[in-house]
């Protein structure tokens, strides 16, 4: 049996949107960092008696064609056509809402390969991943990670940028809002490509990969953090500018943007950050963490990360 671990991530510049579905891949590279609190852990075992692959999600038996479509990847490479049985558990320590299929297929994919006795590198794994979840593939590394667009399944891979899980960044989740989201990210990104500035969006993001880089490599946490902030508010006005307009936003979401910005303008480093949903999550670092929390903890519950590690074997 193998078992593998693996952590969610965040976008600083976003994957939002898909130059072909079957094989997730994106319109666009997208950067992200790694956590280190809300991870994922499977296991996976060739068993001979089964008929179909057995997968269980939190000890609940459960139909995923994402799983499915990993699994049978993984055998048309191997010519090995038997089913696996595999064990899935969220760790996710405060609440709902927060479980990523980024970490699932990150961790999927290490162990569903090494089942069919393959020992894939980072790399290679990064594009299996990426078959269940475009954002796992970013998954598969620690610290900040790029997921290059590529026009194939061998050029759509994600690589390491820095991963020295000493980098001082914090990622502030305010966790406001803990229902399920009523647009799936895979239909909301579908949707969010009528957007006249659509195209637009995915010249900058270019630019904006460029910048974010320099931004890294430089430890400017300011730039990375003006730069995220501007290309996730971009992302969420490309869905309110689609011809089936939508907006992931709440009040609060809005309230908690705005709080930010006047923490920003005041002095403390904190920048806002959105995803497939209505919680901000705010990037800041150890120095300034105290008065964002302290700003922002009337508004829903915190969860305070740091950049954490790739995928590994448990
Ligand atoms: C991201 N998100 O880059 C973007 C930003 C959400 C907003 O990737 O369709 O679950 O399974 O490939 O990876 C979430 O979408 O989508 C996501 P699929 P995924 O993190």
């Amino acid at each position: 049996m193998s078992k593998a671990r693996a952590y969610t991530n965040i976008a600083l510049i976003k994957y939002w949107g898909k130059s072909d579905p079957l094989w997730n891949l994106p319109t666009t590279g997208s950067i992200g960092l790694t956590l280190d609190q809300l991870y994922t852990e499977t296991s996976a075992k060739i068993n001979d008696d089964l008929k179909q692959d057995y997968f269980m999600l939190n000890g609940q038996k459960t139909q995923n064609l994402k799983v499915m479509k990993v699994m049978n990847f993984l055998r048309d490479l191997t010519g090995d056509r038997h089913f696996v049985e595999i064990f899935s558990e969220n760790h996710v320590p405060t609440a709902a809402g927060l479980a990523s299929s980024a970490s699932g297929f990150a961790a999927l994919a290490m162990a569903a390969s090494q089942a069919f006795g393959l020992s894939l590198d980072r790399k290679e794994l990064s594009t299996i991943a990426r078959l269940g979840s475009g954002s796992a593939s970013r998954s598969v590394f620690g610290g900040f990670s790029i997921w290059h667009a590529g026009h194939d399944h061998d050029s759509s891979f994600a690589e390491s940028i820095l991963d020295p899980l000493n980098f001082d960044i914090r990622v502030i989740d305010i966790l406001a809002d803990k229902s399920t989201k009523k647009i799936s990210s895979s239909q909301g990104m579908q949707l969010a490509q009528s957007a006249p500035n659509y195209a637009a969006w995915c010249s900058n993001s270019q630019k904006q990969i460029d910048d974010m880089l320099a931004a890294i490599a430089n430890s400017d946490l300011e730039k990375i953090g003006l730069i995220a902030e501007k290309n996730a508010l971009a992302m969420h006005e490309l869905n309110r500018t689609a011809i089936q307009a939508f907006d992931y936003f709440t009040q609060n979401t809005r309230d908690i943007i705005a709080a930010t910005k006047k923490l920003y303008n005041s002095g403390t480093l904190a920048f806002a950050t959105i995803d497939a949903g209505p919680n901000v999550k705010v990037i800041t670092n150890s120095e300034n963490q105290s008065t964002v929390i302290e700003t922002l903890k009337n508004y829903g519950e915190i969860l305070v990360q740091k950049a954490g590690p790739g995928v590994t074997n448990v």
